[in-house]
């Protein structure tokens, strides 16, 4: 695949996170990832991981009141999960509204061809997570990603990467610049 075309407008990022249930399911998994690249995101990084019950907790601690805590923190750390780091135009929003509402029920309702309104199973078990904010978003990426430096990314790869010289590298699933007439990850 070529380079992706881009705006030349300033890029975002943002966490995305595919949750136990769409991990589980291959077809589920592939279809986000389709949905993450026809709309031109750019995968800045991307992992699979598994949570320990305390990495849950900790994450999710401002819902620790809730009544669906328990239930949110066994079911995140119940299996592998794919986080991504995002680069688009207001990354944060666009990522949220292709998710669709928090509730199952609503997404069906409201938002159909929604990620959650197409996958969802419950309002646990919702297909996906997005930050809701860019400071969620600095917050989350540090958490899932500690070994990222995201002001080395705004500052070296931002200018580069919104005149569209990134290359999509199929095998590992993200996007890499060019560098010094190589193609090469950042
Ligand atoms: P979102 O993920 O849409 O930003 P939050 O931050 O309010 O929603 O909730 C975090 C997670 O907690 C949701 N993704 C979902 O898995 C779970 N959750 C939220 N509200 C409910 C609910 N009413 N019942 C069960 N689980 C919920």
């Amino acid at each position: 695949m070529g380079p992706v075309l881009r705006s030349g407008r300033p890029l975002q990022l943002t966490l995305a996170v595919l949750k136990p249930d769409a991990v589980a399911h291959p077809l589920v998994l592939e279809a986000v990832h389709e949905t993450i690249l026809n709309n031109k995101f750019l995968i800045v990084r991307n992992k699979e991981l598994v949570w320990r019950r305390e990495d849950s907790q900790r994450f999710y601690q401002e819902h620790s009141g809730r009544f669906f805590y328990q239930r949110l923190v066994e079911f995140m750390s119940s299996g592998p999960m794919r986080a991504y780091i995002l680069a688009h135009e207001d990354a944060v929003t666009l990522w949220r509204s292709l998710m669709g509402p928090t509730r199952v029920y609503q997404a069906r309702n409201t938002a159909p061809d929604s990620i959650r309104g197409a996958y969802g199973l419950t309002d646990t078990r919702n297909t996906t997570h997005g930050s809701d904010s860019t400071a969620s978003a600095s917050r989350e990426i540090a958490f899932f990603f500690p070994e990222f430096n995201e002001s080395h990314w705004y500052q070296e790869d931002e200018p580069r990467l919104r005149c569209g010289l990134a290359c999509y590298d199929a095998a590992e699933h993200v996007h890499s610049l060019p560098k010094d007439g190589r193609t090469e990850s950042y």
